[in-house]
C-alpha cells in the first residue's frame, strides 16, 4: 500500500498521542508513514523529508509536536503538501503553547490546526482522509461507511453501565 500519509512527530514521547492518528488511518485502510523528525534535535533530518515529501509521494503531513511546536510550521514552509498540525500536550503548560505555537502562523503558510492532544491526532487522521477522499472514491465510500458506523453506535438513552 503506497504511503499517501506521513505522520511525523517531534520526539518519542509524542507517539503515545500520534499513533491515535495512525489507528485511524489503520481503520480506514490508508497508507502512511510514522516518523520520528524534530524541528530543534533534527533540523536536518526535517528539511530532507520536506522537502523530499511531494516527490516521496505523500499527499497529506500530519505533524504533531509539543512546548515550542515549530515542526508543523517549518515543514509547511518547505513543502507545497496540505500539513495539519497536532499540538501535544505538554508538561508545562498542558498543550496550550503548543496550540498557539502551532496555529498562529502569519498569512502565507497555512497549517490546519487540530484541537489538543488525541482527538486532534484523531481528526487529522479523519481530515487527511476526508482529503485524499476527494479523488477516490473507494476510500470516500469507506469514511462515509466509518461516520455512518459512529452515528449507529451513539444510543438514544443513556445507561447506568460505564
Ligand atoms: C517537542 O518537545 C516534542 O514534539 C515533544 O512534544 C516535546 C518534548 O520532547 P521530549 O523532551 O519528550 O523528547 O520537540
Amino acid at each position: 500500500m503506497p504511503a499517501d500519509v506521513a505522520i511525523i512527530m517531534g520526539s518519542q514521547s509524542d507517539w503515545p498521542t500520534m499513533r491515535h492518528a495512525a489507528d485511524i488511518l489503520d481503520e480506514l485502510d490508508v497508507g502512511y508513514r510514522a516518523l520520528i523528525v524534530s524541528a530543534h534535535r533534527t533540523p536536518d533530518r526535517m528539511y530532507e523529508f520536506a522537502r523530499s515529501a511531494k516527490a516521496d509521494g505523500y499527499k497529506v503531513v500530519i505533524a504533531g509536536a509539543g512546548g515550542a511546536a515549530h515542526l508543523p510550521g517549518m515543514v509547511a514552509a518547505l513543502t507545497p503538501l496540505p500539513v495539519l498540525g497536532v499540538p501535544v500536550r505538554s508538561k508545562a503548560l498542558s498543550g496550550k503553547d503548543s496550540l498557539l505555537s502551532i496555529v498562529q502562523m502569519p498569512a502565507g503558510i497555512p497549517v490546519g490546526t487540530l484541537a489538543i492532544g488525541e482527538a486532534g491526532a484523531a481528526n487529522a487522521a479523519l481530515m487527511a482522509t476526508a482529503i485524499l477522499a476527494l479523488s477516490d472514491d473507494a476510500l470516500a465510500a469507506r469514511l462515509d461507511s466509518w461516520r455512518a458506523a459512529r452515528t449507529a453506535s451513539v444510543a438514544e438513552q443513556p445507561s447506568d453501565e460505564d
